[in-house]
């Protein structure tokens, strides 16, 4: 024992939880800011202009909306831009939004605070680099919410989880997802530039968690087999290897795994 290396005795790489945002606490919240400046402060391709601007501009645009690869395609962004972040401040996880919940709230304190600590907060906009920008006046990202009333219920998420068929469930969680891209407004509104919002990669994670969720509580269904071996460009990774979240190493946390009652957050 004594004279194996560490790295022969460690134990497998433990799973990394991604959080709602409102359970994050203080230091989590910080750690994330940390993370989204440092990559916001980097030019090259490590840094958050490369990473905004592979959904949209600048050309080409790579996401995949209203394809049978809506939820793989963005699995695999946020799993590699999570790593990014991870490379600035170890163990640090995308969390998620869930706009089921806290409806009043609007976009979570944590993203909405313009400045926190005398400091800009880097959760609340983004500059949007020159070649991103879909007129020259969009130096940075900007919101315009819609009403609390507007925001999808936690019964039509349920309804849409119910769905045993992989496809129709994609094709209306879509649909919900892209009524909440419209209800933040400004730069979400429009694929070329959403990516840039930092708010954009909280509500993907709450897309990418109600697919985990789905795969939960429909074991026996998948994908159709004949997209398994479909690359996801520009990411190094096929569909079939984004249907296992625990093999990319995250999880989602266990004790907010159901979808959350209002009130809760
Ligand atoms: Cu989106």
């Amino acid at each position: 024992m004594s004279s194996a290396s560490p790295s022969a005795t460690r134990a497998p790489r433990p799973l990394r939880h991604r959080r709602s945002v409102r359970r994050l606490t203080t230091g989590q919240v910080a750690d994330l800011r940390d993370a989204v400046a440092a990559a916001q402060e980097i030019d090259d391709d490590r840094g958050y202009q490369r990473w905004g601007g592979i959904h949209g501009l600048p050309l080409p645009i790579f996401c995949t909306h209203h394809t049978e690869l809506f939820l793989p395609w963005h699995r695999a962004y946020l799993y590699l831009f999570e790593k990014a972040l991870q490379e600035r401040v170890p163990g640090v996880t995308l969390p998620w939004w869930d706009w089921t919940a806290n409806h009043a709230e609007g976009v979570p304190a944590a993203y909405s605070r313009r400045r926190v600590s005398g400091r800009r907060n880097p959760l609340f906009d983004s500059p949007i680099q020159p070649g991103g920008r879909e007129n020259r006046r969009q130096a940075r990202t900007v919101r315009s919410e819609g009403g609390p009333g507007e925001l999808p219920s936690p019964d039509r998420v349920e309804a849409i989880l119910s769905n045993r068929d992989f496809l129709t469930f994609q094709t209306q969680l879509e649909s919900v997802h892209d009524g909440v891209h419209v209800w933040v407004g400004g730069t979400m509104e429009s694929i070329a530039t959403a990516a840039y919002d930092p708010i954009f990669w909280a509500h993907h994670c709450m897309i990418d968690r109600l697919w985990y969720l789905w795969q939960l509580r429909h074991p026996g269904v998948g994908i159709p087999a004949r997209l398994l071996d479909r690359a996801l460009a520009p990411f190094p990774l096929t569909v079939r290897q984004t249907l296992d979240v625990s093999g990319l190493g995250y999880d989602y946390a266990a004790s907010t795994a159901a979808a959350e009652g209002p009130g809760h957050g």
